[in-house]
């Protein structure tokens, strides 16, 4: 039985929820070039990275985008998103989560962020958690996101940790399988609460016992 010695979070979904600060950004994007966007496919961007979250925005569309045109499209989105990101603050971190995070100091138990996105640096800046991990692997340094393995296995060898004793909170199935390619234990948290392969799943991080998650997680 291997110990579990790196837990690697994902940020958006784990830490704190910008989903719909995507759904906004996104929506904005589409109504200006008319094309069908709604909460549906929003959750099909969970986890995946911004070109192909574009992608499957620009597939409910019969015109043709050139790679220019798209990259554009990616930019301003970006624009609209950070705008929204302003608003973020410590008080958007969602429940349980730094108490975990305490926990697992406490326990020798090192800690990271594997995130696909670009904005993580930003996004960690808001909520104040910028110092707070030994490792931050994301959409800055990578170059398949999930469900490629690439930034879990950047994040373990950061760390120092074999990929065998690390385990990962997602809340997306992209990252889920993500996890499981890396060869790492996968929590799935709130919407990847649902996923079939996880190894546990938890409606969200409050309320949860330590002892109880590294064990459960180890067998
Ligand atoms: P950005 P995670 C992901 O973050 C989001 O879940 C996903 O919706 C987003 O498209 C992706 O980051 C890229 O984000 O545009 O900021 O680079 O869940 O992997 O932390
Ligand atoms: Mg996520």
């Amino acid at each position: 039985m291997m110990k579990i010695l790196a837990v690697i979070f994902d940020l958006d979904g784990v830490i704190v929820s910008t989903d719909e600060f995507h759904y906004q950004a996104w929506k904005q994007i589409s109504n200006q070039e008319k094309i069908y966007f709604d909460r549906e496919i929003n959750e099909r961007l969970r986890g995946v990275s911004r070109m192909e979250s574009l992608e499957i925005i620009l597939s409910h569309s019969d015109k043709k985008y050139s790679e220019k045109d798209k990259q554009l499209l990616a930019q301003r989105k970006n624009e609209v998103y950070c705008d929204l990101l302003n608003k973020l603050s410590p008080n958007d971190i969602l429940p349980g989560v730094i108490n975990l995070l305490m926990n697992l100091k406490a326990k020798d138990i090192k800690i990271a962020i594997g995130s696909s996105s670009k904005n993580t640096p930003f996004i960690l800046e808001q909520i104040g958690l910028s110092s707070s991990f030994d490792a931050i692997a994301d959409g800055n340094s990578i170059m398949n996101s999930k469900p490629d393995p690439e930034v879990f296995l950047l994040a373990a060898g950061k760390l120092g940790v074999a990929p065998e004793e690390c385990a990962v909170i997602e809340d997306a199935q992209a990252g889920i399988d993500a996890a499981i390619a890396a060869g790492m234990k996968a929590v799935g948290v709130g919407t990847a609460a649902s996923c079939v392969n996880a190894h546990l799943k938890l409606k969200d991080l409050s309320n949860l016992n330590i002892d109880q998650l590294l064990n459960e997680i180890r067998s």
